[in-house]
């Protein structure tokens, strides 16, 4: 029998109902082949980062147990970014849905398009707040627990939008 893994993967949205996309983002996560949706963040509002002149993000984090390998988990993301009609303009272009593998058990891999940990989630309080909600005592390969991280980064531009009930 394959070994089950536990990843995280961040989701991110500023066009076409944005909190929509990633709620109906999370129904097909929970959908994966050979997977098993055992987490999600509640949403968060965010304020654009690295390219400013854009609408706000939705962002959220979920945690899945899966026997996919990493590359194959990255092909069935991008599967889902496609349905929902995500164009890739140009680099922190506005999308209707974005999804990162942010951490793959405690794997460091860097291979052309795939990069776990992701390498800006460390730095990042849209990625770090959801996170934290879900796995407060998570540990990022090569930077440290969560909650440090996030006690070490600008927070005002994310704001709590809907609480999971
Ligand atoms: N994603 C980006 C670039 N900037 N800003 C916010 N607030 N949320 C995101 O998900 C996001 C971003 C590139 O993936
Ligand atoms: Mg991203
Ligand atoms: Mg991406």
């Amino acid at each position: 029998m394959p070994e089950r893994h536990l990843a995280y993967v961040g989701l991110g949205a500023n066009l076409d109902d944005p909190a929509e996309q990633v709620e109906h983002a999370l129904l097909e996560l929970a959908r994966l082949p050979c997977s098993e949706l055992c987490g999600r963040s509640g949403l968060y509002a965010s304020a654009p980062a690295g390219y400013a002149d854009q609408p706000d993000y939705v962002n959220a984090v979920a945690r899945l147990a899966t026997d996919l390998a990493p590359r194959a988990l990255l092909d069935a993301l991008l599967d889902i970014e496609r349905r929902h009609g995500r164009v890739r303009a140009f680099r922190n272009s506005p999308r209707t849905l974005d999804l990162d593998i942010l951490l793959y058990d405690d794997l460091r891999l860097n291979e052309p398009g795939l990069h776990i940990p992701h390498p800006r989630m460390h730095e990042r309080a849209f990625v770090l707040l959801p996170l934290a909600e879900i796995a407060p005592d998570l540990v990022l390969p090569g930077h440290g627990h969560v909650v440090d991280l996030l006690a070490g980064v600008v927070r005002d531009s994310v704001r709590l939008l809907a609480p999971l009930r």
